[in-house]
């Protein structure tokens, strides 16, 4: 099932949710700040963790890491990076590959509800039209056996994302 709502993804009492975050793993602008700061030091404790251990050269564009959700209502923050738009570019399998292995990784904790921001659509300058396609067309394919929500910031987004459902 997937559903779209406008929102705010830090304020989601689901299993999963996803942070769209930058290969540094340490934090960001947009929606990978308000999860740190709504979330607490623990989420970056982890992921600190993560770059001294098996992630020493940070997380690849299209992968997806979890970490402890800290005090946010979630129970895991799964972290994905999105690719930066490029207009000369057609990078659109990593954004593809950035929730399909979010989803993958929502799987392996179990998870049976899982929310996404729009990915690369802020900082990284996805136009919104297409940022929305690849989502649901990604998210369909997956087949995924988790409910999916889309949290959308804005009515702009959610518009973007309601008009790419019904195509
Ligand atoms: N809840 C839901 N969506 C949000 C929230 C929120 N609290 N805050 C922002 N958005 P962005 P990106 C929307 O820029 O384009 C960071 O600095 C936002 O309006 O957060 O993948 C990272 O560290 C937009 O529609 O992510 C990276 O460096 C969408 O989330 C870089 O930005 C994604 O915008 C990643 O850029």
């Amino acid at each position: 099932m997937i559903t779209l709502v406008r929102g705010d993804i830090t304020t989601m009492r689901v299993d999963a949710i996803v942070n769209a975050a930058n290969n540094s793993l340490l934090g960001g602008g947009g929606v990978d700040g308000a999860i740190h700061r709504a979330g607490g030091p623990e989420i970056l404790a982890v992921c600190r963790e993560l770059r001294a251990t098996v992630l020493p050269r940070g997380l690849p564009t299209g992968d997806a890491v979890a970490t402890t959700a800290g005090r946010l209502p979630a129970k895991h923050v799964i972290h994905t990076v999105g690719p930066i738009w490029d207009p000369s570019e057609d990078r659109s399998r990593l954004l593809a590959s950035a929730y399909r292995n979010s989803l993958r990784v929502a799987d392996e904790l179990g998870a049976a509800t899982v929310a996404f921001p729009a990915i690369s659509a802020g900082v990284y300058g996805w136009p919104m039209d297409d940022a929305a396609r690849i989502a649901l067309a990604t998210v369909r394919e997956v087949n995924a056996s988790a409910d999916i929500t889309f949290v959308l910031f804005s009515d702009a987004t959610l518009t973007a994302f309601r008009e790419a459902l019904g195509r």
